[in-house]
């Protein structure tokens, strides 16, 4: 008996349910014409604003044993030109793979003339608005700030009609998760992705007793294996407060096939890989699949189906 990972999200169907984490081998053509060539089941572009960025000073990215620290800054080709990409992709490409696209505005406008855009534009795929940089400087991230999330998420939906995801950042409260799902069953969202990084973590060095990023004086996101527990509790937060029809995604931690099946046992329906793909390269996608598969023929599962959401409690 062999395991099989085929996933239906929104209606597609996909090999199996990995994908990058947005920021992750998705800035270039190139990078992400990888992705699409890579074991991935699907990918997804880098954050867009509207112009073109370089984000923050380097060093921006530091990996440590347990994970990563960034304060990238949101660098982007611009808006229009990951949308070119997503265009072209839909009308050359048929292997089942099209690219979401994430669009982060730096304000409410900015987000809601992207969104703008993307409605009257050939794009049909799934666009996810990410409502969770913690990088950029005197920019709070939206996704703490309750009701900017709600009166943005009221204005997109005047327009917008396509299938919508946002990316939130982590909570850590359950007075939070009851506020945020409550927002967030008011609108006809097509998923959420949970979660972005820890914001504004500080890695220190003991030898050179200094900080290891050079933007914010050190402070940054936090991936990897320090926050699967904090994305395993939002993944199952939401998924067990949002309506069926909200999907959720699980990003956090994931670097084995071991994690995939967490994700997925709290209620993920399709997995981002961030810190673990910056580490491993493409080729941490066929690792993955055959670690999840293993994991699954071992339990006696043949589709994630059997299992999604089935998470025991005591
Ligand atoms: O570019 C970044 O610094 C960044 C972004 Br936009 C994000 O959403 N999450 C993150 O960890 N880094």
């Amino acid at each position: 008996m062999t395991a099989v990972l085929k996933t239906e999200f929104l209606g597609q169907k996909y090999e199996n349910p990995f994908m990058n984490a947005s920021g992750v081998h998705c800035l270039t053509v190139n990078e992400l014409d990888e992705l699409k060539r890579s074991k991935a089941g699907a990918f997804i572009t880098k954050s867009a604003t509207t112009l073109e960025r370089a984000g923050n000073p380097e060093p921006r990215y530091y990996a440590t044993a347990l994970g990563s620290i960034n304060s990238m800054g949101l660098p982007n080709k611009g808006f229009q030109y990951y949308l070119d990409y997503v265009v072209d992709y839909q009308k050359n490409d048929s292997d089942g793979k099209a690219p979401f696209f994430s669009v982060a505005g730096m304000s409410r406008d900015e987000n809601i003339n992207i969104l703008k855009i993307i409605q009257r534009s050939d794009f049909q795929g799934v666009t996810e608005l990410n409502l969770s940089c913690p990088n950029v400087p005197g920019k709070p991230q939206v996704g703490y700030d309750f009701q900017m999330t709600e009166q943005i998420l009221t204005q997109v939906f005047e327009f917008f009609r396509k299938p919508l995801g946002v990316k939130l950042p982590p909570y850590f409260d359950f007075a939070h998760f009851d506020i945020v799902a409550n927002i967030l069953n008011k609108f006809p969202l097509a998923y959420v992705n949970c979660v972005n990084s820890v914001g504004n973590g500080l890695y220190v060095d003991a030898a050179s007793e200094s900080v290891v990023i050079k933007p914010k004086n050190g402070f940054g996101g936090i991936g990897g294996d320090y926050i699967k527990p904090t994305a395993l509790a939002n993944v199952r937060a939401f998924y067990t407060r949002l309506n069926p029809t909200i999907k959720v995604i699980g990003t956090g931690g994931i670097a084995s096939g071991q994690d995939a099946f967490e994700h997925l046992l709290c209620g993920a329906t399709m997995l981002q890989v961030g810190t673990a793909l910056y580490e491993e390269g493409i080729s941490v996608f066929e690792r993955l699949e055959k670690e999840l598969k293993e994991v699954m023929t071992q339990k006696g599962y043949k589709t994630i189906e059997e299992f999604r959401g089935q998470l025991r409690t005591l």
